[in-house]
């Protein structure tokens, strides 16, 4: 056998065959075209959040040498600890927001009200734009990977998930990738991209969640779950193998590339769980969707979740559409939403 065969191939060489690739911004210009309502301003605000997530990239990877570990001391709206890369990450994204002037609201975890964006400003298409800007940072101890999630929408917040016009999130894992989507919620096609310093995003095949499933990963201690999400545990602990990783971002990617399930439940102590609809729930929703799966807070999809408040909390549960159906079967007990 000749030994070139066994020489592994260059990941940065760019194959012979370039007509599966573009870049990102080709992409979006792409879908907009066929999206009746839109001009060039995904494409710019796409390219905005790109640049805030290589930042944010940068300020992750060196964060012991730059000092930037560790918690600021103040808490965010859900009285939770913020550490100094979710402030980070939240100024970095709200910064490119401003700058890039495609939207007129930001939502933020981070941040307990929504913020007006150039008020005065005349521009023909302006969205409100939510973001969670380091999901899972508890994992910034641990060295395990977290993720940026935002949701685009048509409409003042708080928005339901029908009037999404895009969606998307950047995992930094061992390298930075960002999965997004451009068009209608329930069946906009997600693309994924390596976000890399150089500037070059790459778009890899369209995102399909694989029909044979293997993964699941449920978030909250275990004698916390109601009898009936118990119930459909044991069912699927049957078919498929754990991978709980603690960041939605992360685990939620495993579910796309490998099909599974993924859950943060209502809790006994917590009947809404844990994750934020705005931010968390219908982006992951418009996104699972998009390649094919299903979403449900425990009788129906994430989209159409009525919103309240900015920052309610909301059952998640995401993944290939049968595992979904079934979860809703199991879960008799739903209270009316
Ligand atoms: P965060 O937005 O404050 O980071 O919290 C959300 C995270 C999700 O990424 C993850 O699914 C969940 O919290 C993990 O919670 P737990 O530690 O209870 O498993
Ligand atoms: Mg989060």
């Amino acid at each position: 056998m000749p030994t070139d065969d066994l020489e592994p191939s260059d990941p940065m060489e760019v194959p012979a065959d370039r007509s599966s690739l573009m870049t990102l911004e080709q992409f979006v210009l792409d879908r907009q075209q066929r999206f009746s309502h839109s001009t060039g301003s995904f494409s710019r605000l796409l390219r905005d959040l790109s640049v805030a997530a290589k930042i944010i990239s940068r300020n992750i990877r060196r964060a012991g040498i730059l000092d930037v570990l560790g918690e600021t001391g103040t808490v965010n709206v859900q009285d939770e600890k913020q550490k100094k890369l979710d402030r980070i990450a939240h100024r970095e994204l709200v910064r490119a927001l401003r700058k890039g002037g495609e939207c007129c609201m930001i939502g933020s975890e981070e941040q307990p009200d929504a913020i007006p964006v150039n008020p005065n400003a005349e521009t023909q298409e302006r969205y409100a734009v939510f973001f969670d800007p380091l999901d899972g940072s508890s994992n910034l101890e641990s060295n395990n990977p977290m993720g940026t999630v935002v949701a685009v929408y048509d409409s003042p917040l708080p928005a339901s998930g029908r009037s999404l016009v895009a969606a998307g999130f950047v995992l930094y894992g061992p390298v930075t990738t960002m999965v997004a989507g451009v068009g209608a919620p329930g069946n906009a096609p997600i693309h994924e991209y390596l976000v890399t310093e150089a500037g070059d995003r790459e778009k890899l095949e369209r995102i399909r969640l694989p029909d044979d499933p293997t993964v699941y990963g449920f978030g909250g201690r275990v004698p916390d779950w109601p009898a009936d999400f118990t119930t459909y545990v044991d069912e699927v602990e049957d078919e498929l193998k754990l991978r709980y990783g603690g960041a939605m971002i992360a685990d939620v990617s495993q579910v796309l590339s490998y099909g599974g399930v993924f859950a943060y439940p209502a809790l006994e102590s917590a009947p809404d769980g844990k994750l934020r609809l705005q931010f968390e729930g219908n982006p992951v929703a418009y996104l699972v969707e998009g390649a094919g799966g299903g979403s449900s807070d425990g009788a129906r999809s994430l989209l159409d979740v009525e919103p309240t408040a900015i920052h309610q909390r909301v059952p998640v549960h995401v993944g290939n559409a049968d595992l979904v159906d079934r979860l809703e079967l199991a879960l008799d007990d739903v209270r009316p939403r």
